[in-house]
């Protein structure tokens, strides 16, 4: 496994960002674990995120000059890489979103750097269904930018909507999918996948990987 996916998993654990148990998603489903991006909640814990998100990013060889952050959590997300940056020396501009429109003061839903002629890399928490994500591309289309991909944390290679298929079709996760559409690359800092690689070296995650296995089973897409 790359390094950056060992770092996010190893801190996401350390911060209780990555929890296991029984949760409600958002698409209703029943999930045995739950990743909760606002947990990184101190100076170090978002740096070191944003470290991991960079890696990922210029592995992957995306080519943006803006950094848009969906509100509430892709804001601190997409702050702390502008930040990770200019740390390693190149300043990106950095725009997000407000959810209510304001009609006082500068107005509007969109707040930081100007979008427009903007290549737009979406930083954001994770992708389940596709459903926050689509109304980032949304967002950003409004306001003249052109996404040029969409960076998560997590992705947890989820099958959106029914995962009944005809025999034979493959079943495509929600970031495949939007990705396929937009024509956009997706860029996750570790998946589901790699999440049970890495519970499958670790002796004290051993008992969480059934679950896992089972939930991926039921939900997951083919890889
Ligand atoms: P989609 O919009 O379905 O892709 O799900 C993304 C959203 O689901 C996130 O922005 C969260 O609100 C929520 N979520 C998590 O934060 N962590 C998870 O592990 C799973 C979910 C979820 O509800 O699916």
């Amino acid at each position: 496994m790359n390094d950056h996916r060992t770092r996010f998993l190893e801190l996401a654990l350390r911060a209780d960002a990555l929890r296991f148990g029984e949760f409600t998603l958002k698409s209703g489903r029943q999930s045995p674990y739950f990743f909760n991006a606002g947990l990184f909640n101190t100076g170090a814990t978002l740096a070191e995120l944003a470290g991991c998100y960079a890696d990922a990013v210029d592995a992957a060889g995306v080519d943006f000059d803006l950094l848009f952050g969906p509100a509430y959590k892709g804001i601190p997300l997409a702050t702390a890489l502008a930040c990770e940056y200019a740390r390693r020396g190149r300043d990106l501009p950095v725009a997000f979103n407000r959810k209510e429109a304001k009609a006082h003061g500068e107005g509007g839903t969109l707040i930081g750097a100007p979008l427009s002629g903007r290549r737009v890399l979406i930083v954001d928490d994770v992708i389940t269904a596709g459903t926050a994500i689509r109304e980032a591309l949304g967002i950003i289309a409004a306001a003249g930018g052109q996404v040029a991909g969409i960076v998560i944390a997590l992705d947890r290679q989820e099958v959106a909507g029914g995962v009944e298929l005809p025999p034979g079709q493959t079943r495509r996760s929600a970031a495949q999918t939007v990705g396929a559409e937009h024509d956009l690359p997706v860029v996750a800092v570790a998946t589901l996948g790699d999440l049970l690689a890495f519970t499958g070296n670790n002796a004290t995650l051993a008992t969480q990987r059934d679950r896992l296995l089972a939930y991926r089973e039921a939900y997951g897409s083919a890889e």
